[in-house]
């Protein structure tokens, strides 16, 4: 399998051979430019926001839309997607409402979870995305067990993973694509090989060639894809999903794509990339690729692009103005939904905690 070709479809000028035309309706396209434009004026905006104090934490997507739109697309709603954190993309592609999506990055009173987690710990039972966790690579054993759980229940479903390369030097993917090959699980991981793990560059992770080619050692089909063209990506995964759903197990996936930005609202790539590197990445730009798609085939025009932008700019501020008007989570659910009945010990720590809480409080507004 040494010296994969990088598989890609779409042309410069947009076009793409007939045989190809297919793999996208002329609707999903839309809906594929659509959510882009959506993600990237979250991605700007969210990053302000951060900057201004309002949100603890925001990681970027931009240049990588086209593998997690493209990944999205080919799975059926009740398909679980375990995300990494990188793929706000998924959530747009599903159509998670955006004050849920809000919510959770601010943690008020009505984030599912409270703010107990992390801004971009997303968790959406009714939209198949189980939670995300911060330690890289624990949810790769998750979406193992989840297409092997399918798998004995005939369910039908299939599981599909995201990491980074960084992620892939990780134990758990060794144990996932490992346990995924012996046991034929309908589980298909996706690398998103954005170059970087942070600051460290992709030629510390791998003495190898390509992080596809190790799927001939796990025992599973393996392939290399031009991560920034969305077809190429929809076609890889289509077949993936496929093959996984009809009982030929998994399938590993390299996307060869680009963090634009950085990779949170805590790191400055300028520290460890160059201008000229990003540059010639910014040729590739996912987006631009696929709207020259859309004209090419007569479905979108720089007229729509502008209407679509200036909708969602318009309803993201006002839907970000409405969730920032909701409180905080109470400070009691601190103590709550975890253990069912409260021992004596935990109330005791309770009733501490918030009367420490409201000695504070009045300190804070007592006027001298
Ligand atoms: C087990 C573990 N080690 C380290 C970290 C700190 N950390 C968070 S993201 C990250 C980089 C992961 O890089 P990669 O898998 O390439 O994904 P990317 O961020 O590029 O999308 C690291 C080291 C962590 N969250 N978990």
């Amino acid at each position: 399998m040494a010296g994969l070709p990088l598989f890609s479809i779409l042309n410069e000028d947009g076009s793409c051979e007939e045989a190809y035309r297919g793999l996208l309706t002329d609707e999903e396209v839309r809906q594929a430019l659509d959510a882009m434009i959506l993600n990237r004026i979250l991605d700007r905006r969210l990053l302000m926001l951060q900057r201004q104090g309002r949100l603890a934490f925001w990681m970027t997507s931009r240049g990588e839309e086209a593998t997690i739109l493209g990944s999205a697309a080919s799975l059926l709603p009740d398909d679980p997607i375990f995300l990494s954190y990188r793929e706000l993309g998924c959530l747009l592609w599903r159509r998670i409402p955006l004050p849920l999506i809000f919510n959770q990055l601010i943690g008020n009173s009505r984030d599912l979870c409270l703010g107990r987690q992390m801004p971009v710990h997303y968790c959406y039972k009714e939209w198949a995305i189980p939670s995300v966790s911060s330690p890289v690579g624990t949810q790769l054993p998750h979406a193992c067990g989840f297409g092997y759980a399918a798998k004995m229940r005939g369910t039908g479903q299939v599981a599909l993973a995201f990491c980074g390369e960084g992620t892939a030097s990780e134990g758990d993917f060794h144990t996932a694509l490992n346990f995924a090959g012996v046991f034929a699980t309908p589980t298909i991981f996706v690398i998103r090989n954005n170059g970087y793990a942070i600051s460290t560059p992709e030629s510390s992770q791998t003495a190898a060639e390509s992080l596809a080619i190790r799927a001939e050692g796990y025992g599973m089909p393996g392939f290399q894809v031009d991560g920034n063209d969305l077809l190429a990506v929809a076609k890889v995964l289509g077949e993936a999903v496929a093959r996984a759903r009809s009982g030929g197990g998994p399938t590993l996936v390299e996307a060869m794509t680009y963090r634009m930005g950085p990779h949170s609202t805590a790191d400055d790539p300028s520290a460890y990339r160059s201008d000229d590197e990003a540059a010639e990445w910014n040729r590739l730009d996912p987006y631009e690729r696929l709207k020259s798609h859309g004209i090419w085939r007569g479905v979108w025009s720089e007229e729509e692009e502008a209407t679509t932008r200036a909708t969602w700019d318009e309803r993201v501020v006002s839907t970000l103005a409405e969730c920032e008007r909701h409180p905080p989570p109470r400070i009691e659910s601190l103590f709550e939904g975890v253990l069912e009945t409260v021992s004596p010990q935990l109330e005791a720590q309770r009733d501490a905690y918030l009367a420490a809480h409201r000695r504070r409080q009045q300190d804070e507004f007592e006027v001298p």
